[in-house]
């Protein structure tokens, strides 16, 4: 009787604790069908800038976050009180570096860079006789510049016949971009601006995510790779080092855009190199052209064209990261000590393909010649 009874009370508590439990289930279903309704559909909505419903729901973007850790690496350890390099400066007063070799690890920016999936374009313009020197510059960047990485090579010319045959590794492609070219050679010049501005909207912000643009007479001979990448990059002219700013060759007219006083400038960048964002060297090229049109008008032309109004913006827009000269040399000068690495070199252009009547004002005119320096 008294173990029946017991029997019968236990069958009642476990008959009561399913029903419980069975009412638990029915809530916790309910509660999670709503705000899974709820929320779900908002996570679209919460990616898009332009709606704010942050508040009203629990998840935020901030969760959706990927965690992308590293793998292990074997590495020398950075010492805090022992500077990697002491004869060179490697950062400016606004905490940009400045890329020597031996100040960064490739391998752990290669697998950074790697996972980001990084697209790179590089965009080269190749008019009237300097096709001459497409083949050597995609020969040697395919050696050298950005190797493992997604590559476009963006060729802009106007004479798309003229493109040699290069095979290229796989992830890499060409893309031959036909543009009209100018009479004045100082015009060929100053227009890349214009046409890297125009195609980055049309074109490049959606098949890549940095663009480098540099000149076409020149050669890659060591490695150039995702240490050089950032918002917005400008690389040392190799004709400077450490001279007063006042000496450096800014334009120096008040009535051009591109006038700096003489008080005023952090180095003197080179024309033939920059690059970042597609989105920052948008607003570089869209600045840069628009002060050339303004000149345009006022019948004046900064003095050493696209380089000075480069000069200018980075001035008043510093420079993210800064290439040292070892990104910039020129074939044929001497070595100075701090260079341990020449990796990119501007070719000496006596080249008979390309030597013409108005080669002799160039050759007082040149950019890089004009400006050496004896080391
Ligand atoms: C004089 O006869 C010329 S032609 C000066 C520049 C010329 C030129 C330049 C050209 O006929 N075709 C051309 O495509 N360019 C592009 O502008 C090319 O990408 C070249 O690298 C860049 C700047 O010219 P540059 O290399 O001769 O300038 P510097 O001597 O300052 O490096
Ligand atoms: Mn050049």
């Amino acid at each position: 009787m008294q173990q029946e009874k017991y029997e019968k009370s236990g069958g009642r508590k476990y008959f009561l604790f399913l029903i419980y439990f069975m009412v638990l289930l029915l809530v916790s279903f309910c509660w999670f069908s709503i705000r899974g309704n709820r929320s779900y559909p908002d996570i679209s909505i919460l990616c898009s800038p332009q709606i704010r419903t942050v508040h009203i729901v629990n998840i935020s973007q901030l969760d959706l976050l990927p965690d992308l850790p590293l793998e292990r690496m074997m590495y020398e350890q950075p010492k805090a009180l022992k500077p990697l390099r002491t004869d060179v400066l490697m950062v400016t007063p606004w905490l940009a570096p400045i890329i020597w070799d031996s100040s960064f690890n490739i391998d752990i920016l290669n697998a950074q860079f790697h996972q980001k999936n990084v697209r790179i374009g590089l965009t080269v313009f190749a008019i009237k006789k300097y096709t001459v020197f497409l083949q050597t510059f995609v020969e040697t960047a395919e050696k050298f510049f950005m190797v493992g990485h997604k590559v476009n090579y963006y060729i802009f010319t106007d004479r798309p016949n003229d493109m040699p045959n290069i095979t290229l590794a796989e992830g890499r492609q060409l893309v031959v971009l036909k543009v009209l070219s100018y009479k004045r050679w100082q015009e060929v010049s100053m227009r890349r601006m214009e046409m890297i501005r125009d195609y980055s909207k049309e074109r490049f912000i959606h098949e890549v995510d940095y663009l480098v643009c540099v000149d076409v007479d020149m050669k890659f001979s060591d490695e150039v790779g995702v240490e050089i990448l950032s918002d917005v990059f400008g690389t040392l002219h190799p004709g400077y080092n450490g001279g007063p700013r006042e000496r450096f060759t800014y334009e120096r007219r008040k009535a051009s855009t591109a006038y700096i006083p003489p008080d005023e400038g952090d180095f003197y960048y080179a024309g033939g190199y920059f690059g970042g964002t597609v989105e920052e060297v948008y607003k570089l090229t869209n600045f840069c052209h628009t002060a050339m049109m303004t000149d345009k008008g006022n019948n004046i032309e900064a003095v050493w064209h696209d380089e000075s109004y480069l000069n200018k913006y980075f001035l008043y827009h510093k420079p993210t990261k800064i290439l040292s000269q070892e990104y910039l040399w020129v074939e044929g000068w001497g070595v100075p000590e701090f260079l341990k690495k020449r990796r990119f070199v501007a070719l000496q252009k006596n080249h008979n393909a390309i030597r013409n009547k108005r080669d002799l004002d160039r050759m007082r005119n040149s950019r890089m010649r004009n400006k050496f320096q004896k080391y």
